[in-house]
């Protein structure tokens, strides 16, 4: 009889520790991780590999990190049930990115948009590893035979680079790789800046009222949200053109899971301030769990080293079987 027991789908993601995600990483991202482990098998890693292209101080890399991985499990995910790690503790990451390299095309890594982005920003550290990110990505989820990747919009296209690479390998050495999709939310995909709505909310945006940190505290969530830039209609409908409020609106969706036609409804005759009033209250109460556990967690270095020594321990023998296969299938010579 065939075996219908089916195994859980995988899903692996990863985040860099550059800084407190902002309320687009965790609408965008953190949250579906969170949803996300309810139903399959999670891997979360911290990304400081990734992290090091844009050359941290070290110090402040060292504590971001371990901030990051407290972010994590303050997210509710639980250690035992998925496998959180810290991505430069798992060596096999590294090893297959170079195998990778080798199957990736120069052309193809040159029209990465970030790759673009981030070298036109930072003119003065055009790094190799900026150039080869994509690949060391495609190496963190090809690994773990992901079927799901949950990310921001802004990621697609390094998720298509990634299944472009594991089918050129597939094709030239024999099925190694599983081809992951994005998991990219309907709401929320892309939170924009509270200054600049034509923008991407971004913890790097050197106004600080354009974002929202996932630590920022309730009174100043609420400032912030109360500045937002807005238009002059002062009606709460989702339509082009009203950049600010769709934010708004998909921020508020994204926390209370109203529909964009239920808040329209709730909001008609109300002004602008009750909307962000409204908003702001949302995501206050949204986030301060998390804000708690988070704290708590950071009071306890112990249990956090603990539970990255398991993660990584555990992802180390998931990625050591990948790592074996893509070897012996380029002839490099094993023992
Ligand atoms: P930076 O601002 O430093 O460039 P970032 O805020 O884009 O970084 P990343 O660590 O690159 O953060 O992204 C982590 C995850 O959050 C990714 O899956 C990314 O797609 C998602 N993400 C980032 N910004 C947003 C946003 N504004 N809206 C929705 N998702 C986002
Ligand atoms: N490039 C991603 C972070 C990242 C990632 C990954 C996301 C590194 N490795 C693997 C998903 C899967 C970013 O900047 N947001």
């Amino acid at each position: 009889m065939e075996n219908t027991a089916e195994r859980k789908k995988i899903v692996l993601s990863a985040i860099q520790p550059t800084g407190t995600p902002t309320l687009g990483n965790y609408l965008g991202a953190l949250k579906n991780w969170k949803n996300m482990s309810k139903d399959y098998d999670c891997l979360y890693a911290v990304a400081d590999l990734h992290s090091l292209t844009v050359r941290p101080e070290p110090q402040a890399l060292r504590r971001q990190t371990l901030e990051m991985y407290a972010i994590l499990l303050a997210l509710g995910l639980d250690p035992e049930e998925n496998i959180v790690f810290i991505q430069s503790h798992v060596p096999q990451h590294a090893q297959l990115a170079w195998i990778l390299n080798c199957s990736t095309q120069f052309g193809e890594a040159a029209r990465m948009t970030q790759f673009k982005d981030k070298s036109e920003k930072h003119p003065e550290n055009v790094n190799v590893g900026l150039f080869t990110y994509p690949v060391l990505m495609a190496a963190d989820i090809l690994l773990y035979q992901a079927d799901y990747v949950p990310i921001g919009a802004d990621q697609k296209q390094h998720l298509e680079i990634t299944r472009d690479i594991a089918e050129r390998f597939n094709t030239v050495y024999g099925n190694t790789f599983k081809l992951p999709e994005p998991f990219i939310g309907k709401v929320g995909a892309r939170v924009m800046s509270l200054q600049d709505p034509m923008q991407k909310m971004s913890k790097s945006d050197p106004n600080p009222k354009g974002f929202i940190s996932m630590l920022d505290e309730d009174n100043v969530i609420v400032k912030k949200i109360k500045s937002a830039v807005t238009d002059s209609e002062a009606k709460v409908r989702y339509a082009e053109g009203k950049d600010g409020i769709n934010n708004l609106m998909g921020i508020y969706s994204c926390c209370t899971g109203l529909s964009y036609e239920q808040i329209e409804k709730d909001f008609d005759g109300k002004g602008y301030g009750d909307f962000k009033q409204a908003v702001a209250e949302a995501v206050v109460c949204e986030l301060r769990p998390f804000k708690e556990e988070f704290k708590r967690l950071m009071a306890d270095k112990a249990y956090l080293l603990e539970c990255a020594e398991l993660g990584a321990e555990k992802a180390a023998h998931l990625a050591q079987r990948t790592l074996s296969k893509a070897m012996k299938k380029t002839g490099l010579f094993m023992l």
